[in-house]
């Protein structure tokens, strides 16, 4: 998919949003005077857009202090100014770290957010771009968990690794990335489970399985992507910190922002969180997960339709 028709999905995922809360915005600024009045409404609106209270006072804070210090006049100027600032907190502090040989993504979260899904279109992505990609089934807590990754990776044609249910995910994905060491894969992709007896025992066995990684293969990368559904909005992001210390997150994917009109819940997660937001979801299909771009994603929150 070329980069315009990935800008549409984008637009498209993000229509909700956009007509639910931020074409108010634009609306307000773009008719509007720059006046405390205007400031208020502003707060309102980002609140019910789902960016949360802390987030939405910080920015319009420092929409006020860039109005003053760059002299903005006009309220369209404001406008451009706060999707800059958007923009700027959005911005990751560094590329996803995918130098090992195999770079190695686990994907965690709890049940049903997507994981499964993205993991396909992950698959997809990167597959588009040259790379060999291999699955490992490390959901082996669910019954039928593997065959449906299996059924993807088939429509993405990729290998899986699997082993029977009820198997150590550890041991599925150490096989993995030694497989795809030894054979040369560029990228390996793990499910989870989303789901175990209790919290503590999953905690558990996603560090294990986390370990297994340097044990297969010392050259491997690992980046953990802690994937939350977008309809849950700021619920997903205040759940989200404890699984984060205790896999050792390294980054987000926001899935279902196609769902929910409160797709200002990304703005707030790398404040919240302190992770970057790697990779968006807006649709069902095998090729709606965009890379995320902080610059398209503020353009497309604001787009004039
Ligand atoms: N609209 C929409 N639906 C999505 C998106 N991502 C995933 N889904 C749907 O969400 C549902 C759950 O997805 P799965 O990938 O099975 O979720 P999971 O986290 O693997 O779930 P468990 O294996 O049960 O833990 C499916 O019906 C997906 O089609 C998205 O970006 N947009
Ligand atoms: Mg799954």
């Amino acid at each position: 998919m070329g980069l315009f028709s990935r800008k549409k999905k984008l637009d498209e995922g993000l229509a909700k949003t956009r007509k639910g809360f931020f074409a108010g915005i634009l609306d307000m600024l773009n008719a509007g005077e720059i006046d405390d009045h205007m400031y208020e409404d502003l707060e309102e609106q980002l609140i019910l857009a789902d960016t949360g209270a802390d987030e939405a006072v910080r920015l319009v804070e420092e929409l006020r202090s860039r109005v003053r210090k760059d002299h903005i006049k006009t309220a369209s100027d404001a406008l451009a100014a706060l999707k800059d600032i958007i923009t700027g907190e959005l911005v990751a502090d560094a590329p996803m770290d995918m130098s090992g040989k195999p770079a190695v993504i686990l994907m965690i979260g709890v049940n049903g957010v997507g994981k499964t899904t993205s993991i396909a279109k992950l698959a997809k992505l990167y597959k588009d771009q040259g790379k060999r990609v291999m699955l490992a089934a490390g959901d082996t807590f669910r019954a039928a968990a593997a065959e449906q990754l299996c059924i993807w990776a088939d429509r993405v044609d990729v290998p899986v690794v699997r082993h029977s249910e009820g198997a150590d995910p550890a041991a599925v994905v150490f096989d993995a990335v030694q497989s795809a060491a030894a054979r040369g894969y560029d990228i390996v992709i793990c499910d989870t489970a989303g789901r175990l007896h209790n919290k503590q025992n999953l905690m558990n066995e996603l560090g294990k399985i986390s370990r297994s990684v340097h044990k297969a293969c010392e050259t491997a990368s690992v980046e953990t992507l802690l994937v939350l559904d977008a309809i849950t909005g700021q619920n997903a992001i205040n759940q989200a910190s404890q699984f984060i210390s205790a896999a050792g997150a390294t980054g987000i994917v926001l899935t279902k922002l196609d769902g929910t009109a409160k797709g200002g819940a990304v703005i707030s997660v790398k404040q919240k969180l302190g992770l970057p937001v790697r990779f968006v979801g807006v649709g069902e299909g095998v090729d709606d997960l965009m890379e995320f771009s902080p610059h398209d994603f503020a353009d497309a929150l604001f787009a004039e339709n």
